[in-house]
């Protein structure tokens, strides 16, 4: 199993009503240093929902600075039509990028920064990539169910491809070298299989019917941010301190289980 799919950790944290809860392992567990000294990227925050159109979704990866990305796919592993499980509905090839200047890359569609809250438009950060993508759906993050989002190293499958055939959570085709790294974001009440120990979810926030609409991993574990507020997305920057106590609205919930492992991980990671 790679580094990256950081459940490795064993824990398993649920969240409930709360923003800025760490939910699981953390940056630190996703460095896989490479035979050259350089580490592996990881996936650092995603932004798959937000009140109104879903104009400013993102995906921000992390790594040493100026490293290549050749190789590199980002895929979503969701359902497809009637098939509830490891369908591939998303395969985003990086391979043309590289991390900027300070470590981040921000992929995004043309609409990025159109929609304000609080008066705030979102941009990407300064000594960052800037990747975009395309425009419409060419990023499609679905909030509407379980997805698992994969960074792979030589993926060679396609949109549309069913990687686990019988629905049992366990992947039976691996169209890739390696996983790099490896998050899943749960909806409530979504029965569709995930293929990460690294859970974000669910939590309830109004609007977003338990599915985690923005996230960043910090070295404390993933926080999950805001529905209609843009108050903790850095994308192409460093998190903020996670926000203290006092500042959390809402009731919590956090579970953790030191040693326990999911049935639905993935049996082997590449
Ligand atoms: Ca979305
Ligand atoms: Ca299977
Ligand atoms: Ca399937
Ligand atoms: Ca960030």
């Amino acid at each position: 199993m790679t580094r990256g799919t950081a459940g490795r950790t064993g824990r398993l944290a649920i969240a409930l009503g709360l923003v800025g809860i760490p939910a699981t392992a953390g940056a630190a567990d996703a460095a896989l240093a490479l035979g050259d000294g350089t580490r592996q990227p990881w996936i650092s925050e995603l932004r798959i929902d937000q009140q109104g159109a879903d104009t400013d979704e993102y995906v921000e990866i992390s790594g040493d600075a100026g490293a290549s990305l050749a190789g590199v796919w980002l895929l979503a592993i969701g359902d497809g039509g009637s098939d509830i499980g490891g369908v591939v509905e998303m395969a985003i090839n990086l391979s043309a990028w590289s991390l900027g200047t300070n470590g981040f890359l921000v992929a995004r569609e043309s609409s990025f920064g159109t929609t304000a809250f609080g008066g705030r438009t979102l941009s990407v950060a300064s000594g960052a990539t800037d990747a975009v993508i395309g425009s419409g759906d060419s990023m499609n993050f679905e909030n509407a169910d379980n997805v698992t989002y994969l960074l792979v190293q030589g993926f060679t499958g396609a949109v549309g491809n069913d990687l686990d055939t019988d629905n049992d959570g366990a992947l039976d085709v691996r169209p890739w070298t390696s996983i790099i790294d490896a998050v899943a974001f749960l909806r409530s009440g979504s029965k569709e299989p995930v293929y990460a120990d690294v859970r974000v979810g669910p939590i309830d926030l109004s609007g977003t019917s338990g599915m985690p609409p923005h996230a960043w991993r910090t070295d404390a574990g993933w926080q999950v941010g805001a529905f209609a507020s843009w108050e903790h997305d850095t994308p192409g920057a460093p998190a903020q301190a996670a926000p203290a106590p006092g500042a959390i609205t809402g009731a919590a919930l956090l579970l953790m289980r030191p040693g326990r492992r999911r049935r639905t991980a993935p049996r082997r990671a590449a």
